[in-house]
């Protein structure tokens, strides 16, 4: 089942998500429906708190080197703890939760990283570049941080007024199609 994402400025992106402790039948449900949303978004990551279920879970599905997502390389991640980071990477970074817009953000360019899988199976993945990065973007969503948390004051300034903007005028398309 495709579900609601929660779009910034909604307060629940700011929650700091829990220990998931039950790897039972309802959390393989969520991680299916954050797959098929995710999936119907055009999105490579989601966090459960972006479909306001404020747990430490979330899912990473890079395209391959032809540009496919395929089901076999998604990754899903839960109760995630960084053990290593080295390096430094750009990268121009888009969310879900904050439509229409995309910064270049600073992050590690290699994390480890031990969590658990659908089954509390207990893993450690080393990852890099694109991969790192996605990580690290969606650890924070479990924090209640958003990329555009990391920006510069004056970018931020200027990324409301924008996004207010669009806010407004895709409501006005909305409103002209339903009437
Ligand atoms: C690198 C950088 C960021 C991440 C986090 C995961 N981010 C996404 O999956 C973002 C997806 C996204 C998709 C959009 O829709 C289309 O492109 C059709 C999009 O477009 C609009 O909002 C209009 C924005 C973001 C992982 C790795
Ligand atoms: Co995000």
């Amino acid at each position: 089942m495709v579900l609601d994402i929660v779009e910034y400025p909604d307060k629940r992106l700011r929650e700091k998500s829990k220990e998931v402790k039950s790897f039972d039948s309802e959390l393989h449900t969520l991680l299916d429906d954050m797959y098929e949303t995710m999936m119907s978004e055009s999105g490579i990551g989601l966090a459960a708190i972006q479909v306001a279920k404020p747990i430490r879970a979330l899912i990473i599905n890079l395209p391959d080197e032809e540009g496919n997502q395929d089901k076999e390389n998604l990754l899903e991640i839960i109760n995630p703890v960084i053990v290593e980071k080295e390096g430094e990477i750009f990268y121009q970074e888009g969310c879900l939760s904050v439509p229409n817009f995309y910064e270049d953000i600073k992050r590690f360019e290699k994390v480890v990283v031990n969590y658990q899988d659908r089954e509390g199976n207990t893993k450690t993945l080393e990852a890099e570049e694109l991969l790192a990065i996605a990580i690290q973007h969606e650890m924070d969503h479990l924090e209640g941080i958003l990329f555009i948390d990391k920006l510069s004051y004056a970018r931020r300034k200027k990324f409301e007024k924008e996004y207010k903007k669009f806010q407004r005028e895709r409501k006005q398309k909305n409103t002209k199609k339903s009437a």
